[in-house]
Formats: structure tokens, sequence, C-alpha cells
């Protein structure tokens, strides 16, 4: 039977069946969870050979497995890159790229609001391994180009921004960075390769917390790096080997079953997200919305531009501030009080003392996360039910 030119398929058909189809030993739909640490060889001559890199076949799960291996093919696949490299988190991947591309004494250039976490990567760990991060307004592209010096090894940009959703513009950046010779690396988390394909617009390494929209059950931690193939080599022979955050064979499969619904998914989270946005806008009790869907978000017209839609998370701040936000937070009864983000369950923080504890007061004054900022991650409920929360909450106040 000839088989469909993959190829040639539209995203979401390549979601769902890029990752193998069937599996011609057992005529398996979905690819089997391969649950073994080790592999055997089938000579002495061949193990040694697999050592050296030469030869197929696998060795040994921390450096690689057929299940973790389909999840990578399909992430490279739906990104528009070479290769991939799955790992046990987001946090295992940002930092294995920062690992793999600096040495003690050189420096990256970075956009100043990221996830909590990679600030604290940037602020506490990396100078510890002498490397300095230099956080900078990316939204102003000239920034970033302000900041580069010899020792700089790579530009890093999270667009979609965590949690103030500042977009910042990859072409521009990626020509920046070529200029002098070095990557431009993505955080995609808040977009996924449904609505933003930054290699496509000149990035040239993309990473993903795949704990959040790519998985989209709320049940899986993980990472995942897509580039070139060379670049994803050299990771998983330097990083993968050296510092093990390795992804599990029964999480790179929850990963690929998310990635089946992915558009779908996103489809709702998008159109939920801007029902929320709008009812917001036209409520008394709230200050101000920000979704990049909106014609009042700053870089509507760029989000316009570089993404196919605008994704499922809103921030807003209550009139009142943080106190009146805590009882939006303390009085929601559908909505969850939780971090992460992209799950089926709308969940809603408050980054300034939760997700984003990690920014000093000074910088989370500089990068406009206000101490009343709320961030909402729209989940795929019925959004008249998730209105009729927000209302009832609001009405606490
Ligand atoms: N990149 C972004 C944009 C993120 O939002 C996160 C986690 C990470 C990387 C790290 O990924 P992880 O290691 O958790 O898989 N963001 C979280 C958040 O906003 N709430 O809880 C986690």
């Amino acid at each position: 039977m000839s088989k469909f030119d993959l190829r040639k398929a539209h995203f979401s058909t390549l979601c769902v069946h890029g990752s193998g189809g069937v599996d011609p030993q057992t005529g398996a739909l979905s690819v089997p969870i391969y649950q073994s640490s080790t592999f055997a060889f089938k000579s002495a001559k061949h193990g040694a050979q697999l050592f050296q890199g030469e030869g197929e076949g696998y060795v040994y799960t921390r450096l690689g497995n057929p299940t973790q291996a389909a999840f990578e093919r399909e992430m490279a696949f739906l990104e528009g890159g070479e290769a991939a490299l799955a790992f046990s988190s987001g946090m295992a991947a940002i930092s294995g790229v920062i690992l793999a591309l600096c040495q003690c004494g050189d420096n990256l250039v970075s956009s100043d609001t990221v996830y909590g976490g990679t600030h604290n990567l940037y602020k506490e760990s990396l100078p510890n391994w002498g490397i300095e991060a230099r956080e900078v307004d990316a939204t102003v592209p000239e920034n970033i180009e302000k900041a580069i010096d010899d020792k700089t090894r790579l530009i890093f940009i999270e667009t979609p921004a965590n949690p103030t959703l500042d977009i910042i513009d990859i072409q521009k950046i990626a020509e920046i960075a070529h200029a002098h010779n070095l990557p431009l690396v993505v955080d995609n988390t808040f977009a996924t390769p449904y609505l933003q394909q930054p290699l496509k617009l000149g990035a040239d390494i993309v990473v993903h917390s795949a704990t959040k929209y790519i998985g989209g059950h709320g049940d899986t931690i993980a990472g995942v790096v897509i580039g070139e193939s060379e670049f994803i080599d050299e990771l998983r022979a330097k990083i993968l080997r050296d510092i093990g955050g390795v992804i599990s064979p029964l999480n790179a499969w929850l990963l690929l079953r998310g990635l089946k619904t992915l558009p779908v998914r996103m489809d709702r989270h998008c159109s939920n997200a801007m029902e929320i946005a709008k009812f917001l806008t036209f409520h008394p009790k709230v200050n101000w919305v920000r979704y990049p869907g909106l014609t009042t978000h700053p870089h509507h017209e760029l989000a316009r531009k570089q993404m196919r839609n605008f994704g499922g998370i809103v921030t807003f701040e209550v009139k009142g501030g943080r106190k009146a936000g805590e009882k939006v937070m303390d009085n929601v009864t559908l909505i969850t009080l939780a971090v992460s983000l992209g799950d089926c369950d709308s969940l809603i923080e408050h980054p300034a003392s939760m997700t984003h504890s990690t920014y000093s007061t000074e910088e989370l004054a500089k990068v406009g996360i206000t101490e009343g900022l709320i961030r909402l991650s729209v989940g795929l409920e019925d959004p008249q039910d998730l209105i009729e929360d927000l209302k009832q909450a609001l009405s606490k106040i």
C-alpha cells in the first residue's frame, strides 16, 4: 500500500500521523511505551560501535529510547527543524542549551521578561558557573544589539512572554543575532508550533516547557529542544550524557498523545481566551486587561504578523490592586488557583508572589509585572461557565 507523503501534510494531519503511523510488526497505531532502561547489543562489536556513535540501535535510555525518539521526530517535524531532543523538564532543556553554548567567562543576552525559573537560573545559578545573563527589554530590538560583546554566545527570547504577554519580533532579533554570528534561541512554550514557528522566522533553536500545551493535560513535566542535527547531537552527547535530565518513556508517550490534539485544543484555548479578554475589558471592577488578540495590546500588530492566533493566557488587574485580586483568586469556584498553564483546566495565579517571586520588587516593576497582575490560563471549559465564575468572584470585591 502506498503511503501519504507527510511532507505535503497540513499541520493538523502531521499532529495525528507524524510520529510514524502503524507499527508494521504489530499493527499498533499508538507508539509503544518502551519502558526499558537498557537495550541488548547484537555483538560485542555492535556495542562498541554504538558507543563510538556509529551503527544503528539504542544503548541506554539516558542516551536515547524509541518512544523518546518518536516524540523528538514529531517535534522536529512540527517546528520545521532538523532534529529535536527531549528533556525531563523545560528548565532542563533551557539550562541544557545554555550550558552547551556557554563556558565560564561567557555571557548570553536575553529578553528581561521570562518565566521566573529562567530568571532565577540567570540570577542565581549561571553566575556560580561563571556565566553572565544580560536581561534587556527586547521589545526594543536595539537593546539586544547594545548588550552583545565578544563574549556573548547566544541570544534568548521568550515570546509571548510569561506573564506580561509582551510580543518580541523574532525576525528582527534573528537578523541582529546573525549579524553577530550568534544563535537565536526562542522559548515557544506560550505559542506552541501551531501558533508560531520561530525557525521559519529565522531563529536557530526552539525550546519548550512541554509540560504546558504540548502535553496539554496537566499530567507531565517535560521539555524539548529543536534545532540543527549537529547541535542536537552535541546536546545529546554533552548535556544528556553528563547532566542526565532525560525524559521518561512514559512521559514521552504522554506528550505524543498530547500532540495529536494540539491544534484542536489550541483553537479552543484561543477562542475561550478571546471571549474572556473581551468580558474582562468591559467589567467595571477591572483596571486593565492584556491579551495579544485585543487591539489595545501594544504589540497586537506584531502578534498578528508572527502568530496564527493569540494563545490561551490572559492577564488583568482589578481595581484595588493585589488585595482585591486575592479576593478574586480566593473566590473562583470553577477555575483552580494553581501555577502552570496550558492544561484543560483553567488556572489562575499571582505572578509577583508565585511564578515570578524570583524577581525582586525593582525587577518586577521594571518589566511591568505589577503587584495586582493576575494571570489566567484559560482552559477548555465552556467559556460561558468561565465567565460566570469570574463574574461571581469579581462580585466579592
Ligand atoms: N518556559 C516557560 C515559558 C515556562 O512558562 C516554564 C514554566 C518553563 C520554561 C519551565 O518549564 P518546566 O521546567 O516547568 O517544564 N512555567 C511555569 C509557570 O508559569 N507556572 O508554573 C511553571
